[in-house]
């Protein structure tokens, strides 16, 4: 296993920071980047972020962290969360283990949130934190 931790951005986040400010906050996936970085270096860990507004290359991105051998994955699905029973499978295809991430708290949202098909295979979660949530997210990866 790799001290690498893959965090995997679905669609529209790479918007982050320009639009809905009250919901999302105002950093851009950027600025949480450099967070990530920063505590990752603190931890011991890399930090492999991407993001992609096609949920194939998440599946695919999925199962490249197994076959990289990565620590772990967070994954911020984006509305996929709430659609993707690809992405559901593919979380359940691998053995690293996947943490779901969210900037908002989709329950507390409109009922079409409520259902995560990510969080029926992931092995945790962590939301409603704003950018915060990805580096609480990264902490439980390092304890992992
Ligand atoms: O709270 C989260 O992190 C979400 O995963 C964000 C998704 C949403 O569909 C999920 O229910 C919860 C949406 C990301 C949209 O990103 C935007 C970026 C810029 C402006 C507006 C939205």
């Amino acid at each position: 296993m790799t001290n690498t931790i893959y965090v995997l951005n679905g669609p529209n986040l790479n918007l982050l920071g320009m639009r809905e400010p009250e919901i999302y906050g105002t950093d851009t996936l950027d600025d949480i980047a450099g967070m990530l970085e920063d505590r990752g270096r603190e931890l011991g860990l890399e930090i492999d972020m991407r993001q992609s507004n096609h949920e194939g290359h998440l599946v695919d991105w999925l199962h490249e962290a197994q076959a990289e051998g990565a620590k772990a994955v967070l994954l911020n699905a984006g509305a996929y969360t709430h659609t993707s029973i690809a992405l559901h499978d593919a979380i359940k295809s691998i053995r690293t283990p996947v943490i779901e991430v969210h900037l908002s708290d989709p329950e507390t949202r409109e009922p079409f949130r409520h259902v995560s098909y990510v969080g029926m295979a992931a092995m945790d979660c962590v939301k409603g934190l704003g950018a915060r949530s990805y580096v609480v997210a990264l902490e439980k990866a390092a304890a992992l």
